[in-house]
């Protein structure tokens, strides 16, 4: 196999999540994968590190391709951190989260926040090729802002910007984002793997 025909499986069920990748893979030579329908996979680690790994390293094993996963999500300052790793299952649709955790945050005045990305990319043997993780820093806004993007977007104001990453093109979002952050570090090494460094 060249390594233009290398398959990249993105083991993620998130459309936003996949949305960002197809866009930050796109200048390199692989055939990017959405992961098949029907996978579920346990996320058991207690850190984003521990569940990037755990997912890419299943998706790996099960279409027999390289995988790449991300475990990401909001950390709260005033919510000792939360809903953190649990971002996902902090309640049932975006709308309801970003409700939720208004309504905890209440009239706080300490509204500081980071996002989390853990990025891993692992072969079908479960060998773990690159690990990478990423921040951004910010305050949860008042209100939601902003129409694109996903999950917590239209809440999370990136410090030293004016805006929500929901008000951001995806470019900026690329630029001072946890994904986008990570994915820097993540993409010198996958060239050298690659071959294209
Ligand atoms: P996969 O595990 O299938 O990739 P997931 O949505 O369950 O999808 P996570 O377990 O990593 O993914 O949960 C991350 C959650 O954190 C995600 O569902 C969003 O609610 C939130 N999140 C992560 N990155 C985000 C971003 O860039 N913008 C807004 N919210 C984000």
């Amino acid at each position: 196999m060249s390594n233009s025909e290398r398959v990249l499986v993105i083991a993620s069920g998130n459309k936003g999540k996949i949305r960002e990748f197809q866009g930050l893979l796109s200048a390199l030579p692989l055939q990017v994968h959405a992961q098949p329908d029907g996978i579920e996979v346990q996320e058991t680690g207690s850190t984003f590190r521990e569940n990037a790994r755990i997912k890419a390293q299943a998706v790996a094993h099960l279409t027999g391709h390289w995988a790449l996963a991300d475990d990401s999500g909001l950390s709260v300052d005033a919510l000792d951190g939360a809903p953190g790793v649990h971002s996902a299952r902090y309640a049932p649709t975006d709308q309801e989260r970003i409700a939720k955790l208004l309504k905890a945050l209440s009239d706080s005045a300490n509204r500081s926040a980071h996002f989390c990305a853990a990025l891993c990319i692992a072969m079908p043997d479960g060998e773990v090729l690159i690990e990478v993780e990423g921040r951004c820093e910010g305050l949860i806004s008042n209100t939601p802002r902003g129409r694109d993007g996903f999950g917590y977007d239209p809440v999370f104001e990136v410090s030293g910007t004016d805006r929500t990453f929901a008000e951001m093109t995806p470019n900026e979002k690329k630029q001072h984002g946890h994904r986008g952050r990570a994915f820097a570090l993540l993409q010198p090494k996958l060239e050298k793997l690659l071959g294209m460094a």
